[in-house]
């Protein structure tokens, strides 16, 4: 374990991609990995991408990693897909080589299927490990439907989010909430009729932040270079920074609460006075709805 967490910190790929595996498949050996990294890490900057399928993300994605690795960051990009990983567009690793980005810029996939919290816990981590490794920028496209993108947003300093000219977007993102989630709202494939409509609808709205909705094209590298600055900027404001805190504080408040879950219930379980509680609920003696509120009350003193 030691050489692996030696390889990360020299920035080795190959040791990066083991201990990211192992932190998304929540194997036991993650916590000794997270332990060997953690003061190492500088605060590595976070960017999610949202949006329907085929809107562009990952070509867009490619796009601003060229850029912001021509400005000096050390960019990774991460995919967090635990449906399937074929959808509408190609698989991201793909799409972003075929466009022939860095070798040094890192690119990964993650599944992270099964419990609650399970995707924004390995985001977190993986993150880590990235950022013992070296990386300062980390990318994150998200794949899925609305519920994981919140999750996401929730993991990440910055949210874009993508809007597709092609299809109803407009609606899908009210219904989606994507309209809430947003730092940066961006139309992309500015280059297909219907861009400007859709520009005007999202920017109304979303309504005061009008200076943060971005029109580019992701296939004819138009609009990159504005959105950039306006991503660099956004990164360096106090708002932004001070997420990075509230991150924190949520991710030990999950971690506390999934622990004091997992023990309370065993030792409830075991417990003489559930039993009891049981059958009287059967025999309807009481009604479960005083039951559980009165043996809540009791446990918490
Ligand atoms: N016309 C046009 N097409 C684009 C633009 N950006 C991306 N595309 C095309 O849109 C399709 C989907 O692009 P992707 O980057 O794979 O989209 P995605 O949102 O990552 O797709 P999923 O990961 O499947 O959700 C591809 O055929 C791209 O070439 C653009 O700015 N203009
Ligand atoms: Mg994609």
């Amino acid at each position: 374990m030691s050489d692996l967490v030696a390889g990360i910190l020299k920035g080795d790929k190959r040791s990066i991609s083991r201990a990211i595996s192992i932190v998304d498949n929540n194997d036991p050996d993650s916590v000794k990995i997270i332990h060997g990294i953690f003061k190492k890490t500088k605060n590595a900057k976070t960017i999610g991408f949202t949006g329907s399928a085929g809107s562009g993300k990952s070509t867009l994605i490619g796009r601003l990693a060229s850029e912001f690795h021509s400005l000096g960051y050390k960019v990774a990009i991460i995919a967090v897909d635990p449906s399937s990983p074929i959808t509408g567009g190609a698989l991201l690793g793909d799409r972003v080589r075929m466009m022939s980005v860095s070798d040094e810029i890192y690119i990964r996939s993650l599944a992270s299927r099964g419990a609650e919290g399970g995707i924004s816990r390995s985001l977190r981590n993986v993150v880590r490990i990235l950022d013992a490794a070296g990386y300062n920028l980390i990318l994150v496209e998200s794949v899925g439907a609305g519920q994981l993108e919140i999750e996401i947003s929730k993991a990440v300093n910055i949210t874009v989010v993508i809007f597709n000219p092609q299809t109803g977007d407009s609606i899908q993102a009210i219904k989606a909430g994507l309209t809430e989630i947003g730092d940066i709202y961006v139309i992309n494939k500015s280059d297909l009729e219907g861009a400007t409509i859709l520009y005007n609808i999202i920017s109304d709205l979303v309504g005061n932040h009008k200076k943060l909705v971005f029109k580019c094209s992701a296939k004819l590298k138009k609009g990159i270079k504005e959105l950039t600055r306006a991503l660099v900027k956004l990164l360096a404001e106090e708002k932004y920074l001070s997420r990075e805190k509230s991150i924190l504080e949520n991710e030990l408040k999950d971690m506390i609460l999934n622990e004091v879950k997992e023990k309370f219930i065993e030792k409830i379980m075991k417990s003489e006075e559930y039993r009891k509680l049981v059958s009287k609920v059967i025999k309807k003696e009481v009604e479960p709805y005083n039951a559980a509120l009165n043996f809540a009350n009791k446990i918490i003193v």
